[in-house]
């Protein structure tokens, strides 16, 4: 049977103009596809049946358009939403490319260059409102160090939370209806980046003037990068209503920044974290932030771009597949099997439980005795995954 897995726009799945625009061209090697325009890019993710289009304030308008190019840029831009039906809900600045960032943006050292960031973030949010973006993206990719000898790493954590107050009350003050999130990454382009994972941020934001309007914005790629296990990271930011946005791709553990395309490295990780966002209905875009091979042309991006969102579809159906599976959710049950004699001990502290706690007699043999079971349920989740079952 062919099952239709085609996106649909209450997926909210969106690409940013740098993936499907990106030219395959890394540090050994030059471009091998053509750039594409801004405009052409839309009709070509609007020709895969994506919802959305995010974009850095660069990847619209140059950084030394005139600004009778950027008004010609932004009415084609918008013409081309209008004819797609595409929105841009999440936009971006770039901190990272020019010279003038070599040393970071809002952690240089240099206070013309720390302004200068903030200034450019400032126009960056106005485009962004102006495309219709309600989530506004933070990735410091400069922010960091190859020694620590050039930057006191407390004054640059400081640094960051002045710029990202500054930016609080600009957002306030115009009036607008956005929300930030924080992307971490723990190295390149930097030897080492500050706040480098999404536990890092999900600290930092909670010392900020206005923590209600900052979340995260974890991305699969940066966590494996670190070695750590992404669900885990994206847990803490549901339990504490943080997560704002997602950056869904792949990455070997102990490779480069690979950014491959999302379940081509690890389909498994792939199927627990759709399972995770799916279980508690995460409601915000998920948006792709992986670029095609370099051995493809634009029909290869393309595929790229139609496999994110597939094999996403295809594991929220093995989700539900998972959830409604009687011998699993059996598993689950016992596992998870009330104990009537926990009540009186466990819960909120009160004196009495308390007591009743530290007189309660365990045993501890019969406990450890029992096998849990877990070598069966994780065999059917492979087999749910290896489509036998
Ligand atoms: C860059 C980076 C991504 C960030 C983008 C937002 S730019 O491609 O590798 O992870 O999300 O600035
Ligand atoms: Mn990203
Ligand atoms: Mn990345």
């Amino acid at each position: 049977m062919v099952k239709n897995y085609e996106p649909k726009p209450e997926h909210k799945f969106t690409f940013g103009l740098w993936t499907v625009g990106n030219t395959g061209s890394d540090p050994f090697g030059t471009d091998v596809r053509e750039r594409k325009s801004p405009q052409d890019l839309v009709y070509l993710l609007a020709d895969v049946g994506a919802y959305g289009v995010n974009f850095h304030d660069n990847d619209l308008i140059p950084i030394d358009a005139t600004s009778s190019e950027a008004k010609k840029i932004k009415a084609d831009f918008k013409k081309a939403l209008a004819d797609t039906g595409l929105v841009a809900p999440m936009a971006t600045t770039n901190l990272f490319y020019d010279p003038i960032f070599k040393d970071g943006a809002y952690t240089s050292n240099s206070a013309k260059v720390r302004n200068y960031a903030i200034q450019k973030t400032m126009k960056a949010i106005d485009l962004g409102v102006e495309m219709g973006a309600e989530i506004f993206v933070f990735w410091g990719g400069r922010e960091g160090t190859e020694t620590d000898a050039a930057k006191d790493p407390v004054t640059s954590i400081r640094r960051t939370r002045e710029a990202m107050n500054f930016l609080c009350e600009y957002v306030l003050d115009q009036g607008y209806d956005l929300k930030f999130a924080l992307e971490a990454k723990p190295n390149e382009p930097r030897g080492d980046m500050y706040n480098a994972t999404t536990g890092h941020m999900l600290a930092f934001i909670e010392t900020l003037d206005h923590p209600e309007m900052v979340g995260v914005n974890p991305e699969v790629a940066h966590e494996h990068m670190a070695g750590l296990n992404f669900s885990h990271g994206v847990a803490q930011a549901i339990d504490v209503g943080k997560l704002f946005h997602i950056d869904l791709n792949d990455q070997a553990f102990g490779r480069y920044d690979q950014d491959f395309r999302f379940g081509a490295v690890n389909l498994k990780r792939a199927f627990f974290l759709v399972k995770l966002l799916e279980d508690y209905e995460y409601q915000g875009s998920k948006h792709f932030d992986a670029h095609a091979y370099r051995t493809e042309d634009y029909e290869g991006v393309k595929d790229f771009a139609r496999g994110c969102m597939r094999t996403y579809l295809i594991l929220k159906e093995k989700a539900t597949q998972f959830n409604t599976d009687m011998e699993i959710q059996a598993l689950l049950k016992e596992i998870n099997r009330d104990d009537k004699a926990m009540g009186d001990v466990s819960g909120k502290y009160t004196p009495e439980k308390m007591k009743s706690l530290k007189d309660f007699s365990f045993d501890r043999k019969a406990i450890s005795a029992k096998g849990l079971k877990y070598e069966k349920l994780d065999q059917l989740t492979n087999e749910i995954l290896l489509g036998v079952r």
